[in-house]
């Protein structure tokens, strides 16, 4: 099999920053000694690095560079095609005891782990180059700010963690010298992509993370997933905060007053596009500022929580980006983007399922086959992606650098259900909130291998990336509440439910403002809501809906409670709790009767 990342030499006064702190070179050492690469390439995050990196890449076709006027110094790199998404089964949680990992995650013993992974580390990087790349996530001033090292072979990883974090001096300087810093280790080797040679592990006693085999991003940008939510979520448990797959936005009225709002919603169920949404014409005055668009670390201040974005980039869905559906994505990824898995147009522009205006009548599609309109195959892969830096993005919220973060009005869960799921509705209180949370569902989509389009329970959307035992983190979100006196308000939401024709009952993007608003309205004790089984819901005239081109029997359809269905979700939401096995909380097993028994009142 060819090398799939072949070493290169660079000049004198690039990849050479190596760093001064001895516990970094000791380990690094210790890897080198393990994958033998042929040379050490220290990443320092400047420019210069940069285009040698991008040139490099361009050379051995790990890149392709995209037409300079259409997306200047844009890139589209191809993912090997049996390597397209998160592999869910092949990604492990080490800790000392199964109980520990808990039942939602695959654990595996940690000796054991490592001798495996060790053996396959062997030898794996001969002929290739090891680069080592210094990153911190959160802003560089901020007391939640983790320093993270990633060994990889991947150069497409370099260029891609540049974008998704603040990576090299920054993060050396933060660390600085004392060997005893704390700081997470991470190894990734593309091996040969075999799938059957693929895992990600984490061992979160020792804030390590170890990925191989895969080279695409959710498995191989360790600071996301690996590092920012498991390790995360892990470490937030132990030392009293929050680390969640959630968006974080701002929105601010045409008076001036601003609220800020998390909101978990499954991997590829709508955060980058809430995150970004411009408000209807309706709506003037009222503007959204994106803080985040998928992870959010949250501590109590003051008796409130507050958020900062520990990402420096988004690594978002391409499929259905358009002008229509969400205009300021369009703009941040006009520039300065790496695509990965999209399709190349003749005039090496790219393509998408979605993209605004007619489809090429020629390209080659994400597998670099010929493509046209008539191919019965995608042009894009579903799980196509585009990382950028957040500083293209024209709404970038101006607090997103500020270390202390933003102050959470509102959480917001929410999934992708074709039914049951109202468009909106209000927990009762936080302990409530924390049960709608922790029995959300949602359809399963792309982002992961596997069967697309089945409902499974996905508490907090932290099914795949809570780092411990999911019977403690709904203890901790239980016990976060106590200690908050100024709590944010906990909503339910689902764009997308259908009516009998399969067809979406709302029209999404944008016009989700008008739901935002309710919840605004609520935090502000303004919005009028109806009581229900499953918590307030607004009635069709609590929401604004001028200028909206929906009828109005589909307000009331997507805003109704069928108890048949419900009857069912009840159903499931035991079910689910009883398959942990004795870990839930007793507060949310009594919630549980508490939603029964108000549907039987
Ligand atoms: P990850 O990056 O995987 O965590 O995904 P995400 O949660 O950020 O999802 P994203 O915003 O990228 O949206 C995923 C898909 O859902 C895209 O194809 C969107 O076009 C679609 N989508 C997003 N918002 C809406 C909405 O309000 N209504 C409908 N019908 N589709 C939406
Ligand atoms: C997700 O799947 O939730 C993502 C993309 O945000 S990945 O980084 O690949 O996990
Ligand atoms: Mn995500």
């Amino acid at each position: 099999m060819n090398n799939p990342a072949p070493a290169i030499s660079p000049p004198k006064g690039i990849g050479d920053a190596k760093p001064t702190n001895q516990a970094v070179l000791d380990w690094v050492h210790e890897v080198e000694l393990l994958a033998q690469p042929q040379n050490i390439f220290w990443c320092d995050g400047s420019d210069r690095e940069n285009d040698f990196l991008l040139d490099q890449s361009c050379r051995q076709n790990v890149l392709i560079k995209l037409n300079e006027q259409k997306v200047p110094r844009s890139y589209l790199h191809r993912s090997n095609p049996n390597d397209v998404a998160r592999v869910e089964q092949f990604t492990f949680i080490c800790t000392p005891t199964k109980e520990e990992a808990g039942p939602t995650n695959n654990w595996a013993e940690p000796a054991e782990t490592y001798s495996k992974l060790t053996a396959l580390l062997k030898g794996a990087m001969r002929g290739r180059t090891m680069f080592v790349i210094p990153y911190i996530m959160g802003p560089p001033d901020s007391p939640l700010t983790k320093v993270g090292f990633e060994i990889t072979d991947s150069k497409y990883v370099v260029l891609s963690m540049r974008i998704m974090t603040r990576m090299g001096t920054v993060a050396l300087q933060r660390l600085g010298n004392d060997p005893k810093a704390e700081w997470n280790r991470g190894v990734h080797s593309l091996l040969e992509l075999d799938p059957t040679r693929r895992f990600i592990c984490h061992f979160p006693q020792d804030n390590t993370i170890i990925s191989v085999g895969s080279g695409y991003g959710g498995n191989v940008l360790l600071s996301k997933k690996c590092l920012a939510l498991r390790i995360g979520s892990y470490l937030a448990r132990k030392q009293g905060w929050l680390a969640e797959h959630m968006l974080i936005l701002g929105v601010e009225s045409p008076e001036g007053k601003k609220h800020y709002v998390a909101a978990a919603f499954p991997s590829a169920c709508g955060k980058t596009n809430f995150a970004m949404l411009i408000p209807p014409a309706h709506f003037r005055g009222w503007k959204v500022t994106t803080v985040g668009d998928d992870i959010a670390w949250m501590q109590i201040r003051n008796g409130r929580l507050y958020a900062v974005n520990p990402e420096n980039g988004y690594f978002g869905v391409v499929p259905g980006t358009s002008y229509k559906s969400n205009p300021n994505a369009m703009k941040s990824i006009s520039h300065d983007t790496l695509f990965t898995n999209v399709a190349l147009t003749d005039d090496r522009d790219v393509w998408w399922e979605g993209k605004d205006g007619p489809p090429p009548k020629h390209a080659i599609d994400w597998k670099g086959h010929d493509w046209t309109p008539d191919s019965k195959e995608k042009a894009a892969h579903p799980n196509s992606r585009f990382a950028t830096p957040m500083r293209n993005n024209p709404v970038l919220d101006p607090d997103v650098e500020k270390g202390e973060g933003v102050p959470i009005s509102a959480i917001i869960f929410g999934g992708r259900r074709s039914d049951t799921m109202p468009l909106v509705f209000q927990s009762s209180d936080w302990e409530h909130g924390v049960y709608i949370g922790a029995t959300m569902a949602s359809e399963t989509t792309a982002a992961a291998t596997g069967v697309v389009g089945q409902v499974r329970r996905d508490p907090m959307a932290m099914l795949p990336f809570c780092g411990y035992n999911i019977g403690e983190y709904f203890r901790h979100w239980l016990e976060t509440g106590k200690r908050l006196t100024n709590p944010p308000l906990i909503f339910n939401v689902n764009w997308f439910r259908k009516n009998a024709d399969g067809k979406f009952l709302w029209p999404g993007f944008g016009e989700n403002m008008r739901v935002l608003k309710w919840i605004i309205d609520r935090c502000e004790k303004t919005g009028g809501a109806v009581e229900s089984p499953i918590g307030w819901v607004p009635s069709p005239h609590d929401l604004d809906l001028e200028e909206l081109d929906v009828e109005h029997k589909c307000i009331v359809e997507i805003l109704g409670i069928d108890h048949e269905e419900w009857r069912r979700e009840l159903a499931d939401h035991k079910k689910f709790f009883e398959s942990l096995g004795g870990i839930v909380p007793d507060e949310l097993l009594k919630q549980c009767e508490k939603l029964a028994a108000r549907f039987n009142s």
